[in-house]
């Protein structure tokens, strides 16, 4: 498999997947229209995803790039109803807190067309919730600390691997960050170095499931070309 050594390192050849330069234009607008129709969704049905789905999902996130190849995250899987229950109320217990006096009320109206509030069934209906955690440095087994680089970029990346994958597959998410998460940290018992970033109820839609008719920038809105 090592092809090369280079500086006394091992490297192998990349492989890329196959690429038909004038099949592109038409292999993009395909999967634009793939990507434009995924969608947050807070209603979701009950039924069970296999273990082995979320395991295939969690190594597609941490197949991420990541400042250095450091990887500066860790996930927990949640299946347990108990476990559930127990983040769902903590949640809501902070999101109530949120909603009553903790966003202003700009931030309240901006989230008005979402039709959100601080009730979160969702954390209990969906058959998995992933909690994705930010390592800000590495605990090693003798307790000392080893750098991460780009924490943050390196796990947005990786959260963003999870969710088009989820989408890929036909199965839904929420990026859903109730504030502040500590909770998250103390429910699933992860060390000091480990900080809670995102979490994502897994599963497929409730049936019928509304989402907001709402509607993404333009490119002309977001783009320069140069
Ligand atoms: N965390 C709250 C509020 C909220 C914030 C954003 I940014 C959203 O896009 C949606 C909701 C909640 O989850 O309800």
């Amino acid at each position: 498999m090592i092809t090369r050594e280079i500086d006394g390192f091992p490297y192998i050849e990349y492989q890329a997947k196959p690429c038909n330069v004038k099949l592109l234009e038409n292999d993009s607008m395909q999967l634009l229209s793939q990507y434009n129709s995924r969608r947050s969704i807070r209603d979701f049905s009950s039924e069970s995803i296999p273990k082995s789905v979320i395991k295939n999902l969690l190594l597609i996130a941490g197949s991420a790039p990541s400042g250095a190849n450091k990887q500066p995250w860790t996930f927990c899987a949640i299946q347990d109803p108990e476990i559930k229950k127990r983040i769902r109320e903590a949640a809501e217990q902070e999101e109530k807190l949120s909603y009553d006096s903790r966003m202003n009320s700009e931030w309240i109206n901006d989230l008005k067309p979402l039709g959100t509030d601080w009730r979160k069934p969702f954390l209990e209906t969906a058959p998995w919730l992933i909690v994705v955690f930010k390592k800000s440095y590495e605990l090693q087994s003798d307790g000392t600390k080893a750098q991460v680089y780009y924490p943050s970029e390196s796990v947005g990346l990786a959260c963003g691997f999870l969710i088009s994958a989820i989408h890929s597959l036909g199965l839904c998410t929420l990026t859903h960050t109730p504030s502040p998460m500590g909770f998250l940290s103390q429910i699933l018992m992860r060390p000091k170095n480990e900080k809670p970033f995102l979490l994502l109820p897994i599963g497929l839609p409730a049936t019928p499931c509304y989402v907001p008719a709402i509607e993404k920038k333009s490119l002309n809105e977001t783009t320069f070309w140069f």
